[in-house]
């Protein structure tokens, strides 16, 4: 059964894959699945027959015969099970190991991301703009600093690439043109070894092509 995603009809990245439908279509093009879109608009992610995917109102929303999912690590998540040993280890604590990584690339490391990445976004006209922007850098300097001690000369956080990378590689992608990721080399490298992967090209590729067709 081909899956339905549903992702921006106009991305406010302009087609830099930030947005989280590049992790589901990364994770897809990994398995070797084809997907379908529904492309929407932002006033259309807000309407209710949107909502009754996500609550929520965003993307990235996926659909599969009777399953409909939102989020976007539970859907990176379903995926990696369908297809099992491709994006996830066969070993039992391996595997759950991988999860625990996925999981702390969106409660860990997301988390600072976001809030330095929405500052920059909304809050530049405030007159504590910049006292902010020190202390949210900082924020994510820290884990930055704990991932590259964590991942060493590692290729990959456990073991082959899994889908623990994948998110941790999208999430990390969110500080583009910081130069926060760059202070630290084998971060910036183990994020240049993803995007190098014919997946992500792939999947980088078809989100851009959505954003210039429209
Ligand atoms: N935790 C959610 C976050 C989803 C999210 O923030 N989506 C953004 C795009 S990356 C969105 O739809 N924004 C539009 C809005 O919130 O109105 C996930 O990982 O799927």
């Amino acid at each position: 059964m081909i899956p339905t995603v549903t992702v921006f009809e106009r991305s406010p990245d302009r087609g830099r894959g930030l947005a989280r439908d590049m992790r589901v279509r990364w994770a897809l093009e990994e398995v070797g699945q084809p997907y379908n879109l529904r492309l929407a608009s932002f006033a259309a992610l807000k309407e209710p027959a949107h909502r009754v995917r996500n609550p929520f109102g965003q993307i990235p929303t996926y659909e599969e015969g009777d399953l409909t999912l939102f989020e976007s690590g539970a859907i990176v998540l379903h995926i990696a099970e369908r297809h099992p040993g491709v994006l996830l280890p066969e070993d039992p604590n391996a595997r759950a190991r991988a999860i625990a990584w996925l999981f702390a690339a969106l409660n860990t490391v997301e988390l600072p991301i976001v809030e330095y990445s929405m500052a920059t976004i909304l809050e530049r006209d405030k007159s504590w703009y910049a006292e902010r922007l020190v202390m949210l850098e900082e924020r994510c300097r820290v884990r930055l600093g704990e991932l590259s001690v964590h991942l060493g000369n590692k290729e990959w956080l456990e073991g082959a690439f899994s889908a623990a990378d994948l998110m941790m590689v999208t999430v990390l992608r969110r500080l583009e043109g910081s130069g926060l990721i760059e202070e630290s080399p084998n971060v910036a490298a183990y994020v240049a070894r993803g995007e190098a992967r014919p997946a992500y090209k792939r999947a980088f590729a078809a989100q851009r092509e959505v954003f210039e067709s429209h």
